[in-house]
């Protein structure tokens, strides 16, 4: 072979070589991005109401496992948040450092470059209704910080399932709703509240591990009094008195404001009224909770 032919056979082949990885190397680079910019890949999972860092696509979607993100950055990092849905479409919020809301389109990415100059933990939220699990889609974020609690954000609901048989009492029947609804989610484990809503006037979701107290059931038997009037009856608000509740009224009324605020919802108000709306509000649940449930007279 000639030099002629000997470097157009190479060069030809050298060609091959390039058109066949560059794509490779340019969406390495892409996804790397800058040297001195850390990168880190966010994507939104529906079924586990998570943001997590592992890598989820088409070959590991249905075996899940993922691990709610765990970010933790140094003061003054340059971060490249890189942010993706693997299912339905999700809405990434980080309001605390100025990010989002941003609408993640399955199929698509998107880029936010911040510098974490601001310490603390913050909560990034979806908040785009996106499955049963959606008010589980508050993932942690801190700077500066070490306590970082991703164990919180799964989600493991099965909204059909029936209580199980064992579960006779009224309160273990709540228990067993309150976690396999997600309420749980923002109320906190055993209703202790605490869960971050970023302008909301109280600053955390109220706790309901003081609701009978708000409820004027001032003592143990003023709460059993009440439990029987829930087994008893099928509508405890055309109730005029109840055996063992002196306050009735007062007990009523509030009972009739939790009642509705279960079935309409609510919209938490405002901190500074300038700033967004604060991402958690209380849904209706009455599409998903029958109104035996929703009163606490269920027989289920
Ligand atoms: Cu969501």
């Amino acid at each position: 072979m000639k030099l002629r032919e000997l470097t157009a056979v190479i060069l030809t082949l050298a060609g091959i070589a390039a058109v066949a990885v560059l794509p490779f190397w340019y969406q390495r680079e892409r996804m790397e991005g800058p040297k001195d910019v850390r990168t880190i890949q966010l994507t939104g999972f529906a079924p586990n109401g998570i943001w997590t860092e592992d890598s989820v696509d088409g070959s590991n979607y249905w075996k899940g496992g993922f691990r709610p993100s765990d970010i933790r950055l140094t003061p003054g990092e340059k971060v490249r948040l890189v942010l993706r849905s693997a299912d339905v479409m999700h809405r990434f919020y980080l309001p605390e450092l100025g990010i989002g809301p941003i609408d993640l389109i399955p199929g698509h990415t998107e880029e936010v470059l911040f510098k974490a100059d601001k310490v603390g933990t913050f909560t990034c939220f979806c908040t785009a209704m996106c499955s049963d699990c959606h008010f589980f889609m508050h993932g942690l974020l801190s700077v500066g910080r070490d306590l970082v609690d991703a164990s919180r954000g799964l989600c493991v609901l099965n909204h059909d399932a029936p209580p199980p048989p064992s579960l006779t009492t009224l309160p273990e029947k709540g228990s067993y709703w309150f976690h396999n609804m997600g309420c749980i989610s923002c109320h906190g484990a055993e209703g202790s509240g605490g869960v971050t809503n970023f302008n909301y006037a109280k600053g955390t979701v109220p706790a309901l591990n003081t609701l009978a107290e708000r409820m004027f059931l001032q003592s143990k038997d003023d709460v059993q009094a009440f439990s029987k009037v829930l087994e008893q009856t099928k509508d405890p608000s055309r109730l005029k008195a109840a055996p063992g509740l002196s306050n009735w009224p007062l007990v009523l009324a509030q009972y009739k404001a939790v009642v509705n605020t279960i079935q309409s919802g609510s919209v938490p108000a405002k901190a500074d009224p300038n700033l967004p709306d604060p991402p958690l509000f209380m849904p209706s649940w009455r599409e998903k909770l029958n109104p035996e449930q929703i009163k606490g007279t269920s027989k289920n």
